[in-house]
């Protein structure tokens, strides 16, 4: 029977936002990488488009030659827009990262054996806007970030919504199909990297380990995108999102993404505060939480 590597296209396979979510993450296992058209309507478009617009504008271009002397980024992206709750909990992104990354596992606690399954969280959120004459970017793994070893389990998802069209031409995205399957000795090369090619609207899913980078934008208007990364939960977060994002921005949001910012505890009991689940702190003091009894945390 043929790898899992052997078997990787060598194309982007492109998805409908309808399409079932056991496919998706068969291409993602796969490939580590597939486009999602029209990953978000016009309306949320432009939302995105106007609240990141100023941030941009107003960002210095980047000093080093990786992040790119003619691009701009933008950071804590739910401090600046009201739409990435939507973009982050897209079935297709966060049920694929719940998916891959959410891998059950155990350990024993004298003789019971405990099964646990890790959280996931938001771990990087940035717009990116790649001005005309920037070069490509150097090909990398983004879960490198987390000094991570490979092949094995993925630790990231990453996401990369179009704001403006992407085209070859433009500096679209050049990912590297199926390179998460490859060792930590192989170097990737240009060659072997194809565009991300899609209309503004659509979004680049991709596993952490996947060689990609930015592409060279020889045209003379700006590519423009947002990114971000659902991470395993017990790794730390590439972004703080605790300081990036303030606590009364925070509040207006769900539950759901809340704990996906990190308010949440991974399972066993990482990331407790008074050894107590830290969502329980956007509705309590310290204080109180202090002195709650302790919860059902076996291991403590
Ligand atoms: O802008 C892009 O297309 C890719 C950017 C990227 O991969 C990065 O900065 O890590
Ligand atoms: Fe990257």
């Amino acid at each position: 029977m043929a790898s899992a590597q052997e078997t990787a296209t060598h194309q982007l396979i492109s998805v409908r936002p309808d399409a079932e979510l056991d496919q998706v993450v068969e291409i993602l296992e796969r490939d580590g990488a597939v486009i999602v058209e029209d990953f978000t309507d016009a309306a949320a478009l432009a939302g995105l488009r106007a609240d990141l617009e100023p941030g941009l504008e107003a960002a210095a271009y980047s000093e080093s030659g990786y992040d790119g002397q003619k691009t701009k980024r933008l950071s804590s992206l739910f401090r600046h827009s009201t739409h990435m709750s939507a973009v982050v909990t897209h079935p297709l992104y966060l049920g694929s990262a719940r998916r891959l990354l959410q891998q059950p596992t155990h350990m024993w606690i004298g003789k019971v054996r405990m099964e646990v399954t890790p959280s996931i969280q938001i771990s990087f959120t940035q717009a990116i806007r790649i001005d005309p004459g920037q070069g490509r970017q150097p090909l990398h793994r983004d879960d490198a970030m987390h000094l991570w070893r490979h092949p094995g389990p993925p630790c990231r998802l990453q996401l990369m919504l179009a704001i403006t069209d992407f085209t070859s031409a433009n500096g679209a995205t050049l990912v590297v199909p199926g390179s998460h399957h490859w060792d930590d000795e192989r170097a990737p090369a240009y060659a072997e990297a194809v565009p991300a090619v899609m209309p503004a609207g659509s979004a680049l899913l991709w596993q952490g380990g996947v060689y990609h980078g930015g592409g060279a934008n020889t045209t003379d208007s700006s590519r423009q995108s947002l990114s971000v990364a659902l991470d395993l939960g017990n790794l730390r977060q590439e972004e703080n999102q605790y300081l990036a994002v303030p606590r009364e921005t925070v509040q207006t949001l769900s539950e759901e993404v809340q704990r996906l910012l990190g308010w949440d505890r991974c399972p066993p009991g990482l990331g407790q505060v008074e050894t107590q689940d830290p969502h329980l702190l956007l509705e309590r003091t310290q204080q109180e939480l202090a002195s709650k009894p302790r919860g059902a945390n076996p291991l403590t």
